[in-house]
């Protein structure tokens, strides 16, 4: 009877922390010699589900020394964990904060395999990303390139693209800060700069390559 209420207890409790689980696995006695990965009874359980957070710790009840080491599918160490030589009675703890399943073998006996299968949400993933850039303070300069994310741009011809607040300041007139008017002559010979591969030299009007804007000889 007693045991019965001990039993009801200790399943109510672990009910209770069913999503922040301590998850325990047993290393058997024996699975240093094959054998046990017919009955996938290697780890013990070999094949367990846990939601993201959640520790699992391995205990070695065997003789023997083993290991729990996370691989990847060609049964390479994958480096997400791995407790190294777990001696006779020692135990081996990993919480795993990532959605996912997790193979591991033990590196002395590989036919020793076990998986954990990790559910829930993780942090943000890159698939809850918005499609358009975010822009919290609705001036139309994204977040990514907003000097002041939270503050929106004061568009008055002075650093509109920074994204801050601003005032003009006194004495600055919106040409100094823009770039060279279009059209402009530097020599005045007729040819725009854009254009005048020679802008502060002018054009010699000979009737010899007179677009170029560099003064030139007639051959
Ligand atoms: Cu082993």
């Amino acid at each position: 009877m007693l045991v019965i209420i001990l039993v009801a207890i200790i399943v109510s409790v672990q009910a209770n922390f069913a999503f922040a689980q301590t998850t325990a696995v047993s290393i058997p006695k024996g699975t240093s010699s094959p054998g046990c990965e017919t009955k996938s009874s290697c780890f013990i359980p070999s094949n367990i589900k846990v939601s993201a957070g959640s520790k699992v710790t391995w205990k070695n009840d065997d003789t023997t020394s083993h290991t729990a080491t996370s691989v990847d599918a060609s049964a390479v160490p994958s480096g997400v964990f791995d407790s190294s030589i777990l001696m006779p009675g020692k135990t081996f703890s990993f919480t795993f904060k990532n959605a996912g399943s997790y193979s591991y073998i033990c590196m002395l006996h590989p036919w020793m395999k076990g998986t954990v299968e990790v559910t829930g949400t993780t942090t943000s993933s890159d698939s809850s990303k918005p499609a358009t850039p975010k822009d919290s303070d609705k001036d139309g300069i994204p977040d990514t390139k907003d000097k002041c994310p939270k503050e929106a741009e004061t568009k008055n011809g002075y650093q509109d693209d920074d994204g801050c607040p601003d005032k003009k300041p006194a004495g600055t007139t919106p040409s100094t800060s823009q770039k060279p008017t279009p059209g402009k002559d530097a020599d005045k010979d007729g040819i725009p700069d854009e254009k005048d591969k020679c802008p502060n030299a002018a054009e010699t009007k000979n009737g010899y390559k007179d677009d170029d804007g560099c003064p030139d000889k007639k051959p």
